[in-house]
């Protein structure tokens, strides 16, 4: 299964962070990226990806500049930005944050497979305003473990389920302010707005939640707009798109 390999990779990846020093001013304030999403004038809110390449995919967008996609993104009215750090298997890098952070005012998600807390002390000083985290990913304890950790640098967590079981086990354990549900399948990479749909009616009052891949056209977002979701996270569609300004507007 590929997640249980970026898992592993990502294990021998964080054994060689260093315990950091924190050897930066930077402060994460909790509420930023939460508060974008429900302060934005549409709803469903945008967050739009920074995504050069996937595993299923392949290079997404040939002509990748990092900051300047990010720049068209905030220019075109989205809400937050959602930048891929992870090296391996999606070709982001940490580096593309600390970037777009200086470029954009745009509140940021840092999209890794966060599995450590050195990675959120990291995200905080590579100019995070939120982390990912994974319910496939771990167990409950282990997930409401970071969250907590997360919480306290001061940033804000997306929590991805894409299951009930998922989501029973992670609401069973404590109560995440933002879930994000992923309509892809990480087995198969199938996408599928029904994984939304049916997954809605189960989620805890009062929780913003952020419908997450697989969306493509107007008609996504209509159904999704109907739907209630507060956000919705578009990655390939913007990618692919040449004109990212008439994109996000269409
Ligand atoms: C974006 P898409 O289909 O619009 O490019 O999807 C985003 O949801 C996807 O990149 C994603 C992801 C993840 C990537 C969702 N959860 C976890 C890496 C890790």
């Amino acid at each position: 299964m590929l997640l249980t390999e970026i898992l592993n990779s990502k294990q021998l990846e964080v054994q060689k962070l260093k315990k950091t020093e924190i050897n930066s001013e930077r402060k994460a304030v909790s509420g930023t990226f939460i508060e974008a999403l429900q302060n934005h004038r549409e709803s469903p809110a945008l967050i739009a990806e920074v995504k050069k390449a996937s595993p299923s995919k392949g290079i997404i967008r040939h002509d990748f500049q990092p900051v300047k996609i990010a720049k068209e993104y905030e220019e075109a009215g989205a809400a937050c930005l959602s930048v891929l750090t992870d090296g391996p298997f999606f070709q982001g890098s940490l580096h593309y944050l600390e970037e777009i952070r200086k470029n954009t005012s745009l509140p940021l998600l840092r999209k890794d497979f966060i599995i450590d807390e050195r990675q959120i002390e990291e995200s905080v000083i590579y100019g995070a305003d939120a982390i990912l985290l994974i319910a496939a990913a771990m167990p409950a304890e282990r997930l409401r473990l970071l969250y907590e950790h997360a919480e306290s640098s001061g940033l804000d967590v997306l929590v991805e389920v894409h299951s009930l079981e998922e989501l029973k086990s992670v609401t069973a354990e404590f109560s995440p302010s933002l879930i994000g549900i992923n309509n892809r399948d990480l087995n198969t990479f199938h996408t599928d707005l029904a994984t939304t749909f049916s997954l809605l009616p189960h989620m805890p009052e009062g929780v913003l939640i952020v419908s997450e891949s697989g969306i493509v056209s107007s008609d996504d977002v209509s159904r999704l707009k109907a739907s209630g979701v507060g956000a919705m996270l578009v990655g390939e569609t913007l990618m692919r798109s040449e004109n990212i300004n008439s994109a996000v507007s269409s």
